[in-house]
């Protein structure tokens, strides 16, 4: 008999890859998402997608009650830190309570044994990092109300775990990008801009912190993480990285690199620029409204766990990465 799995947050980058890899694998795929059915999804045809806000908790028991799904991922989320401090009310009530819902929807349905949750988490969590990489055990140091809430949601599953017996698992994502990124993220921002600079369609790119240190990988590598985790005989958390970080400095460097432009860094703090190596026509300026309050400022984390017990490994390096997203880019603009 086929699988049932429900993914929250279907039409994000993450539900598209993950709904793509369970089609594969011969799953009968629910998503969750918010809006009307007229809305388009890639896949939509071979996913039932529930339209429901989240926050309805009534309407989530019902279509867990219905679909009595084997597995569910959790990957809706306010997932954008910046946001976070923008709206901290919002992100905590989709970001920490979701989670608890679905696991008190398992729990009261009885559904422990039936159905295996998995949790998007994130190496957020880590973020005034006290170890460098970041392992399964480094000490938690939240720096946004984003990462606030994912602590929540986190301690929420291992919690639902121990006390429950709840198949529940939490993925320590950190960053993963792919070709569907949307902008408000700074990869795809980035590969964007690069190529409506080279064809003349934008004059110049305005960033935050370059200094920021992150961990990036590609989301299609990521999902494969979190299916493993539900195939495993004992529940547990793990870190999915690729252990190597890039500065935002280095990922304009190499997103220029790509549409053949050089990039010459002159100047100090916001007065820094970006400029043509070959003409000195500044590409890039800082715009302090894309700084954060406070941030985490090197994120790396250490995947071995996950090799060794899940036996997964990323597949795309972080040129790779920029060389996909940028030729992507090039194909759409
Ligand atoms: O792309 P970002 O917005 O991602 P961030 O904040 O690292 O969070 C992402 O990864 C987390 C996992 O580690 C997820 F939990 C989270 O949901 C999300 O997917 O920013 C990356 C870095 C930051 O240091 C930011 O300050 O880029 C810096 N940055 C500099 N200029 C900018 C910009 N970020 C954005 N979004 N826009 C800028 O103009």
């Amino acid at each position: 008999m086929a699988k049932i799995a429900l993914i929250t947050g279907i039409n994000g980058q993450d539900g598209k890859y993950l709904s793509e890899l369970l089609i594969k694998k011969g799953y009968i795929v629910h998503g969750i998402r918010r809006g009307s059915p007229q809305a388009d999804i890639k896949n939509e045809k071979e996913i039932y997608v529930h339209y429901s806000d989240l926050t309805d908790y009534a309407e989530l028991f019902k279509i867990i009650q219905e679909v009595k799904p084997d597995e569910i991922y959790n990957l809706a989320a306010q997932s954008n830190v910046k946001v976070s401090f923008e709206k901290p009310e919002y992100t905590t009530l989709t970001n920490a309570l979701v989670p608890l819902k679905i696991l008190e929807i398992i729990q009261t349905l009885g559904l422990e044994r039936k159905t295996r949750f998995f949790q998007a988490s994130t190496g957020e969590l880590f973020g005034n990092s006290q170890e460098v990489p970041q392992r399964e055990s480094t000490p938690f140091y939240p720096k946004s109300p984003y990462a606030v809430s994912k602590l929540y949601a986190h301690w929420i599953c291992v919690n639902y775990r121990e006390a429950y017996n709840i198949f529940a698992c939490n993925g320590i994502l950190f960053n993963h990008e792919s070709p569907i990124r949307p902008e408000n993220f700074v990869t795809r921002k980035i590969t964007k801009a690069t190529v409506r600079i080279k064809k003349g369609l934008q004059d110049k790119l305005y960033l935050g912190n370059l200094n920021a240190k992150r961990d990036w990988g590609f989301a299609g590598d990521y999902v494969k993480a979190m299916w493993l985790m539900l195939q495993q005989d004992k529940p547990d958390d793990y870190i999915i990285a690729t252990g190597e970080a890039h500065s935002v400095r280095e990922l304009v460097e190499f997103a220029f690199r790509e549409v053949n432009i050089e990039i010459k860094w002159e100047g100090k703090g916001l007065n820094e620029v970006g400029k043509d190596a070959s003409n000195g026509r500044t590409l890039v300026e800082i715009d302090p409204a894309f700084y954060r309050p406070v941030e985490a400022n090197l994120l790396v984390g250490d995947p071995s766990k996950a090799r060794d017990i899940l036996g997964w490994k990323p597949s795309i390096s972080f040129e790779e990465l920029v060389r996909m997203m940028t030729k992507n880019d090039m194909n759409l603009v």
